[in-house]
Formats: structure tokens, sequence, C-alpha cells
């Protein structure tokens, strides 16, 4: 069997399940069974770069990790990738920031994982790329002379064309994919997008089942929703239901219902909408005063991009206004963290909440979602409320769906949601768990590693077609 060679911006503290908060780390974890190599940033800045890559063995897999420079850190991560990529591929092209050196940056990173990663690739090792942080990697490694069957996956959206073209440098990101055998994307409409941009923007002949040509090569681009081991989860949360932590949320909440949302602090994720949303409830159902409680976890990311502190203190400020204008002496309407907390508390939480809110602007999948329903009670669920425009969206249409930019119609949704009968939400919630068991994190892998190493069709790569 080809050994999987994984890569991505970070190597997540792989089997340190507190640290995990990010979707990528979750996911992967489920599939890490055969010999893997696993190559990404070490998180750490350096003032000396372009060392040997550290080495780590945890079982099957080997970290190889790298650090970076400081000005490496600001163009490529803070700036392109987080200031220019993040926004734009969320199509929000009014907090877009774009700059020529950041984009150099950006590639001249690219370059150094690539030079950094090519004395550690064998000649048959699969190599699966994560993430818009890498775009360039491919066609970097190609130019190395490596043939190998190279795949890449993007885990956020990707925008349709209209947007994606008022980033200066989109052709080259397009023809910087097209160097890869398989590139996946969380839903059709994000591989339509692609395939769209691919055509339009950089002349890319479009075949069946999602196959494209440009520049000599052939390329396929295809659709696989990342999921997680529903099963697994649903133990977890059963087991945590009477933890410590479950009792004492329990005795906090006195009888009242339990709202719960779990979102890192980023924009995409629609929180300033949802704490409006929340703040109508009330308003405009006040027969829930008194009898719910609302908490948002949101632990902080990307403390150095300045559209996330901004974010920061305008949540802060809304929260304390929520609570200034509701709360009586012996309730606290709106409970708002910006500490994470540990994996196994939250799937408790998720258990004993009435209603999960998964409310994103855009999104491109959304595991909470799928956390939230394998975590309910089978006799007693409680209710998703989900965003129209979350990836998660596209196969979980038993959730109550909403639009995020319209606070009247997610706070009927919460509304809804309370009062729902429970025969309603056992239905609801059969047909949601169903869907998150088959779309499994395992199904995930193992569908874009088929793809990618086998069922494909014989590919010509830009190294072989040169
Ligand atoms: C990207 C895409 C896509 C959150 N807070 C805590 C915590 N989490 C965990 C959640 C969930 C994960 O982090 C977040 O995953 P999401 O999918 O919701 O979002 P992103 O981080 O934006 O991930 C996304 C994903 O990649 C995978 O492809 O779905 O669309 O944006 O698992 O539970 N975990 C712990 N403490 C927290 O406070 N332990």
């Amino acid at each position: 069997m080809a050994r999987l060679v994984i890569v991505s911006n970070r190597v997540p503290a792989y089997g340190d399940r507190n640290q995990q908060s990010g979707g990528l780390a979750v996911a992967l974890d489920e599939a890490l069974k055969q010999e893997t190599l696993w190559f990404g940033w070490s998180g750490q800045i350096a003032a000396e770069t372009g060392r040997m890559p550290a080495l780590t063995q945890r079982r099957a897999v080997t970290l190889a990790t790298i650090d970076l420079g400081a000005e490496d850190y600001r163009r490529f991560y803070v700036g392109f990738a987080n200031s220019s990529l993040w926004p734009l591929f969320h199509s929000r092209l009014g907090l877009m920031e774009y700059s020529r050196e950041d984009y150099q940056g950006y590639r001249a990173v690219n370059r150094q994982f690539a030079a950094a990663l090519s004395p550690l690739l064998r000649p048959d090792d699969i190599v699966w790329i994560h993430d818009y942080h890498l775009i360039p990697l491919a066609r970097e490694l190609r130019e190395l002379g490596h043939a190998n069957r190279l795949g890449f996956f993007l885990h956020i959206p990707f925008p349709p064309a209209s947007v994606f073209d008022a980033l200066p440098c989109a052709r080259a990101l397009i023809c910087d994919l097209a160097a890869c055998d398989l590139v996946g994307f969380q839903t059709e409409e994000d591989s339509d997008n692609f395939l769209s941009c691919a055509a339009r923007l950089a002349g890319a002949t479009l075949g069946a089942e999602g196959r494209f040509r440009l520049d000599e090569a052939d390329s396929r681009s295809t659709a696989i929703p990342v999921g997680i081991d529903a099963g697994r989860f649903a133990r977890q949360a059963e087991r945590a239901a009477n933890s410590e932590n479950a009792n004492r949320m329990r005795e906090s909440l006195s009888g009242r219902r339990l709202i719960v949302g779990v979102d890192r602090l980023d924009y995409s994720k629609g929180l300033p909408n949802r704490f409006e949303a929340y703040s109508r409830l009330l308003e405009q159902y006040p027969e829930h005063r008194l009898k719910v409680s609302y908490l948002q976890v949101t632990p902080r990311s990307r403390r150095d991009v300045g559209e996330y502190q901004v974010l920061k203190r305008n949540l802060d400020r809304q929260a304390g206004k929520i609570n200034g204008k509701f709360a009586e002496f012996d309730w606290v309407p709106l409970r708002y963290m910006t500490r994470g907390l540990p994996r196994a508390t939250l799937a408790g939480f998720y258990r004993t909440a009435s209603v999960g809110l998964v409310t994103p602007l855009r999104d491109g999948m959304n595991l909470v979602a799928k956390e939230y329903v394998a975590a309910q009670d089978p006799q007693d669920p409680g209710v998703l409320v989900l965003s129209r425009f979350a990836g998660a969206a596209a196969h979980m249409k038993e959730a109550i769906v909403v639009n995020p930019y319209d606070p009247d119609e997610v706070a009927e949704a919460i509304n809804d949601a309370l009062r729902m009968p429970g025969d309603e939400r056992r239905a609801r919630w059969q047909a949601l768990y169903a869907t998150v068991n088959r779309d499994s994190a395992a199904a995930w892998c193992r569908r874009f590693l088929e793809e990618l190493s086998g069922n494909g069709p014989p590919l010509v790569k830009p190294a072989e077609a040169a």
C-alpha cells in the first residue's frame, strides 16, 4: 500500500483531544491508521529558517514540521491567506485586503514547503494537500519533478466567478490547482463554481464528471462532504451528559432550557447576526424570558488579523447590551465565552441543549452542526437551527434551515424549535442522524483517497506533458 502524505498549514497536536479546536484536525483524526507522513508548519516563528524538518513519531504517523520567519508569517498567514483568501472565498469582498507583497510572500512560503517536503517524498507516495494556505504547493512540487498522485481538498467554500475574479492573481491560483490530479470541494456548488472559474478565467476545457483540461494537463474536480464519526461522538456525549461539568451546567440552569452555539471567533460564523436574532427572540416572544439560557462558546482565533480584533470588540459590546437589557437579578440570558472548552464538555452541553444554533453567513461545511445532531438523546432530541449558507445545509434538510441575514427569521426559528413537539423532533433527528452517520469522516477520507489513487481516469500531469 502506498504511503499517505498529508500536507496542511498546521500539524495539529495529534492525539491530544483537548487541543482540537480546528475543523481539519477533527476530521483527519478519524482516518490516520495507515503509514502516514504529515507535513506542515510547526506554529513557531524562528529567526533562522530553511532548516531540515523536525520529525516526531505518533503511532503510524510521522509528523514533519518547519518553522516560518516573522516576515513570512505576516505576509503568508496574516496577509494573503487570512486577509485576502479567507474573506474572498467566504464572499466577503468588502473585507478582502490585497497586496502584491503578501501574494509574493504566500508563494514564497509554498515554495519553502515544497523544498522542505521534497527530499522526504517517495515516488509512490500519495500526497493529499489541505486548504487555502497551500493552493500553489502542487505546482511547486511538480516543478521539483515529483510525478506523484497529488490531491487537494478545499475546506472552505469556493466563490462564484464574479467574486473570485476580484483577486488579481485568480488565474494563477486556478492553474496551480490544475497541477493536482484531483481537486476536492465540500459541495457540488463549490465544485461547480471552481469549474466555471477554470473555464471563464483560465480557459480550461470542461469534460464529463468534473474533468477539466488546462495547459495540457488533465485533472478532475469532485465534491465530497467532510464529516465526523457520529457513533463515537454520540457515545462521548452520552458519557459526558453525566459528567461533573454537565451536572454543574444543569444545576446552573435551574430548570431553564439551554440554547447552545459553538464557533471559532470568526466573522464567517455570523455571530453579530445571531446575537441580534436572540435579542429579537426575547423582545418578540417575551414568554421565553427567564425560561431559556443561551451559551455561546467562541474560542479566539487569528488574533493577529485586524478584522478579528474588531469582531471581538463588537461582540463583547453586543453581549453586554443584551444582558444589560434583558437580565434579571437571578437570570443571565446570554453566557458568552471567548475561551474554548474540552471536547467532551462540549459534547455533554450539546446533549443538554434544546436548541443548537449554527448560523454562519458562509461556511465550507460546519462540523458543529453534525456534532450537535450526533450528541442528541434519541428519545428526547434537541432541534438544530442551521444556516442555508453552511455546506452542511446541502444534506441536512431536516434542520430548521434559515437565512442568517434575517434576524426575525432566526428568532422565529428558535421559537419554533423551543415549541416543537417530541414526535416532530424525533422524526427530524432520525433523518439527520442517518445523514451525519452516512457522510462520516471515514467515508470522506476513503472516497477522496479512492478517487485520487485509483478509480479516477488516467491523467497527464504537467511534468510529463512538458
Ligand atoms: C473549517 C471550515 C469545515 C470549536 N470550539 C471548540 C472546539 N471546536 C471544534 C468544533 C468543531 C471544530 O472545532 C470546528 O469545525 P467547523 O467545521 O465548525 O469550522 P472551522 O474551524 O471553520 O473549519 C469548515 C471544516 O474546516 C472541516 O472541513 O467544516 O466549514 O471553515 O469540531 O467542535 N473544540 C474544542 N473546544 C472548543 O471550544 N475542544
